[in-house]
């Protein structure tokens, strides 16, 4: 990994599994210059989406945000480059997709409600519990590239 590098969990929830948009979503990180560097769909269990969203617990939304990721498959990533927590932050958009700007995920992808597509990390401690929480670190590979100096310099 880059010195100046960052790494951050990015789930492209249920919505965005059932709609298609598996690869426009992923695709606006790779040609953004981000790297994928681990990649996996699966079902997420009650107790695995109890865990990623345990910051949210006693909230109102919380059973509905519990049920609904673990209603139909994800596909989990991490993202890294540099800054990649921001910057991936920004790309994802705010988090009613109604009030999302366009140019970003949600602004282009999404409109009502809060099946807003996707997941990301919005800072580096959760970005890290939150990598521990999806993968084994034996999934996450370093990946150098020959382009990278291209974007990256
Ligand atoms: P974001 O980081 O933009 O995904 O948003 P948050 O981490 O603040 O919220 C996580 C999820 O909680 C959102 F995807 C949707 C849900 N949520 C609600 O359902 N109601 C709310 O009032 C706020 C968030």
């Amino acid at each position: 990994m880059d010195a100046n590098a960052e790494r951050t969990l990015v789930i492209v929830k249920p919505d965005g599994v059932q709609r298609g948009l598996v690869g426009e979503i992923l695709g606006r990180f790779e040609r953004r210059g981000l790297k994928i560097v681990a990649l996996k769909m699966m079902s997420v269990s009650r107790e695995h989406a109890e865990a990623h969203y345990a910051v949210h617990k006693g909230k109102f939304f919380y059973e509905d945000l519990v049920s609904y990721i673990s209603s139909s498959p994800v596909v989990a990533c991490v993202v890294e480059g540099p800054h990649a927590i921001s910057v991936v932050r920004a790309m994802v958009g705010s988090t009613r997709p109604y009030e999302a700007a366009a140019g970003t995920i949600r602004g282009d992808l999404a409109l009502a409600g809060l099946r807003n597509l996707i997941h990301a990390s919005d800072a580096p401690e959760t970005a890290q519990a939150e990598i521990a929480l999806w993968f084994q670190p034996g999934e996450v590979v370093d990946l150098p590239r020959e382009i990278d100096r291209w974007v990256y310099e």
